[in-house]
C-alpha cells in the first residue's frame, strides 16, 4: 500500500489509556452507582425498555475478573457520517478482545447498519487493524444511514447476529444510531436472546452529550481543522484587506462547531442558531446585524472581516421554518405531481395556492437559485436539506442589497467584496489529533470491557477529559438514561436528546462576552494545523468547549 510519511509515523503512536484501563486485563472490574431514570418521559420509556430501563452507571477499577477471559464474538458497525477517530474505536476494541482472549473475532459489518440488517460482514484481522491505527476516515469497513425501524429489519438484525454466532453487538454513531442501538438491546432481550448491544459516541457536530458524556469524539479534530482553515482566512483577509468571507460550517442543527470555531479564531461575526431561535431574529434583523460590524469597520478603514455561519441556520430563523415546515408537508402530500412540474417559475405558480401568502411572499423575495434549493429533492424522510441551502451566498446577496440601498441614503460609502466556503466534509475524515486518537481508543477499550462484563443497551463512556489521559474514567452509561419522547413523522418515539448549545453555558457565555469587539475590531487568532508530534500543550489540547465546560 502507498502511504504517506505521516500516516506512517502515526502507526506506531501508542494511544493513551485511563488508568483503570492500563491494569492487565483480567484486573479490571465494574463499579456500579445506583438505578438510573431517563432525561424525561420516564414511566413512558419505562413500558418502551421494560428489559433495559434504568440500570446503573458503570465504572472500572481495580480487581479480579474472570469473566474477561472468555471467548468472544463481536461485531462492529459505523454509523452515520464519518468521524476522526472511528478506526481507533475498532482498534481498542479489537486489542481488548484479543487481550482478552486471542481466539475471540472481531467482525466488522459492512457499509453500517445494512451490513446487520442485511448479514453483509467479514472477519478483522491483525493485519488489517494495523494499517488504520490513528488514520482517519471510515473506509476500514465503511459507513451507512440504514435506520433500523420496521420490524422485519428488527428480525434480520437478531437472525445475522445468531448466523455469526455473536456474543455482542458495537454499533459507532450519533443520536439517532444509538437510539437503534438501545432499541436493538431492548429487542434482543425481548426475543430471550443473550446478544449484548454496545454504542460509542461518535459525531463531528457535538450534539450527542450529557453530564456522563462529555463530549463525542471526531468533534475535537473537526473543529481544529475546521478553525485552522479560517484562520487561515482570517490571516489572508488582514494581509489582503479586501474580502470578508463568509464560511458556512457543519453541524447539522446544532451550532456547537460554529461556536467552538469562533472561540478558537475570535471572526468578526459568528451566528449561533440557537440564539437566532430564541430571540426570535429574522433574516432581516441577522442582515441587519452582519452590516452593522461591516459598516463599523469601514469606519475603521478595515473592509475586510469573517462570518461564521452554521449549517442549520435557515430552520432557526421564524419565518424560514414556517416556509420550510409548509414546504414540506405541501410537498410530501403531492409528491409525484410536484416532481412533474418542469419549471421552476412553474413550482413557485404551483405552490402560490398551497402555501400561505406570507410563506409563498418570502420564497419569492429570495434570491431565485437559493429558492430553487429550498425547492430541491427531500432527503428520506420528506425534509429539504438544509445543508445544501448556500445560507452562505444568501447572507452575501442580502448584505449587498442592504449596503446598496446604505449607500444611496449616503449612510455607508465603504467597499464590500464578499467571499463564500463551507466547510464540512474536509474535516471529518482528517488524521484523528491525539485527543481523538486516545479517546476513541479508550472508547473501544471500554467497549470491550462493557461486552466481557456482560453488559447491554450502554453507552462506551470516558469522563473527566480535561485532565491528562491516564486520570479520565471510563465506563458506561445506560443508553436509556439519554433518552426522551419525542414527535417523529405524526407519532411519538423513544430518542437520545440531542444536546444544542446551552445559550446559559459557559462556552456561549464567553463568547458572547467578547463578540462585541471582535465585531469592530481586528481580534482574529491563528490556531493553525493540528500538530501530532511535540510538546504536550500543543498536540494534546482540548476544545475550548470541553475546557470552558469543565471550569469551576
Ligand atoms: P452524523 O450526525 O451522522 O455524525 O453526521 C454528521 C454530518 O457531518 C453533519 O454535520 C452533516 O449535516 C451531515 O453529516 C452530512 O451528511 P452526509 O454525509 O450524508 O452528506
Amino acid at each position: 500500500m502507498n502511504i504517506s510519511a505521516l500516516q506512517q509515523a502515526r502507526y506506531a503512536y501508542n494511544p493513551k489509556l485511563p488508568s483503570s484501563l492500563k491494569n492487565s486485563i483480567n484486573d479490571i472490574v465494574l463499579e456500579s452507582g445506583g438505578p438510573t431514570e431517563a432525561v424525561t418521559d420516564r414511566d413512558e420509556l419505562r413500558g418502551i425498555f421494560k428489559l433495559s430501563y434504568g440500570k446503573p452507571i458503570v465504572t472500572f477499577a481495580k480487581g479480579k475478573n474472570d469473566k474477561i477471559g472468555h471467548e468472544l464474538k463481536v461485531g462492529v458497525i459505523l454509523s452515520g457520517g464519518q468521524a476522526p477517530g472511528g478506526h481507533n474505536v475498532i482498534a481498542g476494541l479489537f486489542d481488548g478482545l484479543k487481550k482478552g482472549n486471542p481466539n475471540s473475532t472481531l467482525y466488522g459489518f459492512l457499509g453500517g447498519p445494512s451490513g446487520l440488517v442485511g448479514n453483509k460482514a467479514r472477519v478483522i484481522s491483525q493485519a488489517e487493524i494495523d494499517t488504520y491505527r490513528n488514520t482517519g476516515g471510515f473506509d476500514m469497513i465503511g459507513s451507512g444511514r440504514t435506520k433500523i425501524e420496521t420490524p422485519e429489519q428488527f428480525a434480520s438484525s437478531l437472525e445475522t447476529a445468531k448466523a455469526l454466532g455473536l456474543d455482542a453487538v458495537v454499533v459507532i454513531g450519533g443520536d439517532d444510531s444509538n437510539t437503534n442501538a438501545a432499541l436493538l438491546a431492548e429487542y434482543f432481550l425481548a426475543n430471550g436472546s443473550k446478544i449484548q448491544v454496545i454504542g460509542c459516541p461518535k459525531t463531528i457536530d457535538g450534539d450527542l452529550k450529557s453530564e456522563h458524556i462529555e463530549t463525542s469524539f471526531g468533534f475535537d479534530t473537526a473543529c481544529k481543522t475546521y478553525s485552522e482553515l479560517i484562520g487561515n482566512l482570517c490571516r489572508d483577509s488582514y494581509s489582503a484587506k479586501k474580502y470578508w468571507h463568509f464560511i458556512k460550517l457543519m453541524g447539522r442543527a446544532a451550532s456547537h462547531i460554529a461556536l467552538e470555531c469562533a472561540l478558537q479564531t475570535q471572526p468578526n461575526i459568528c451566528l449561533i442558531s440557537e440564539e437566532v431561535e430564541a430571540k426570535k431574529l429574522s433574516l432581516d434583523k441577522i442582515v441587519e446585524q452582519i452590516c452593522a460590524s461591516i459598516v463599523k469597520r469601514a469606519e475603521n478603514g478595515d473592509h475586510f472581516g469573517i462570518v461564521l455561519i452554521p449549517e442549520g441556520l435557515v430552520e432557526f430563523i421564524p419565518e424560514i421554518k414556517q416556509l420550510i415546515h409548509e414546504l414540506n408537508d405541501t410537498i410530501a402530500a403531492k409528491e409525484e405531481e410536484f416532481a412533474s412540474i418542469g419549471s421552476f417559475t412553474e413550482q413557485v405558480n404551483w405552490l402560490s395556492s398551497r402555501i400561505s401568502n406570507v410563506s409563498h411572499a418570502i420564497l419569492q423575495t429570495l434570491p431565485p437559485e437559493i429558492a430553487r434549493e429550498f425547492l430541491m429533492d427531500r432527503d428520506p424522510h420528506g425534509n429539504v436539506q438544509v445543508s445544501r441551502i448556500e445560507t452562505e451566498k444568501l447572507l452575501v446577496d442580502m448584505v449587498e442589497e442592504k449596503l446598496g440601498v446604505m449607500k444611496g441614503n449616503n449612510l455607508y460609502k465603504g467597499k464590500f467584496s464578499a467571499l463564500t466556503h463551507f466547510f464540512g466534509y474536509e474535516g471529518r475524515c482528517a488524521f484523528p489529533s491525539n485527543f481523538d486518537s486516545d479517546y476513541c481508543y479508550s472508547l473501544g477499550y471500554s467497549a470491550f470491557v462493557l461486552i466481557a462484563s456482560g453488559l447491554t443497551g450502554y453507552l462506551s463512556s470516558v469522563k473527566n477529559l480535561t485532565a491528562p489521559a491516564d486520570q479520565w474514567i471510563a465506563g458506561g452509561v445506560p443508553l436509556t438514561m439519554l433518552m426522551n419522547m419525542e414527535q417523529r413523522h405524526g407519532s411519538k418515539k423513544p430518542v437520545i436528546k440531542k444536546a444544542m448549545v446551552e445559550l446559559n453555558g459557559k462556552p456561549f457565555k464567553a463568547f458572547e462576552e467578547k463578540r462585541g469587539v471582535w465585531a469592530e475590531k481586528t481580534s482574529f487568532l491563528y490556531p493553525g494545523a493540528i500538530q501530532y508530534f511535540g510538546p504536550p500543550e500543543v498536540c494534546d489540547s482540548v476544545t475550548k468547549t470541553l475546557l470552558l465546560e469543565h471550569e469551576k
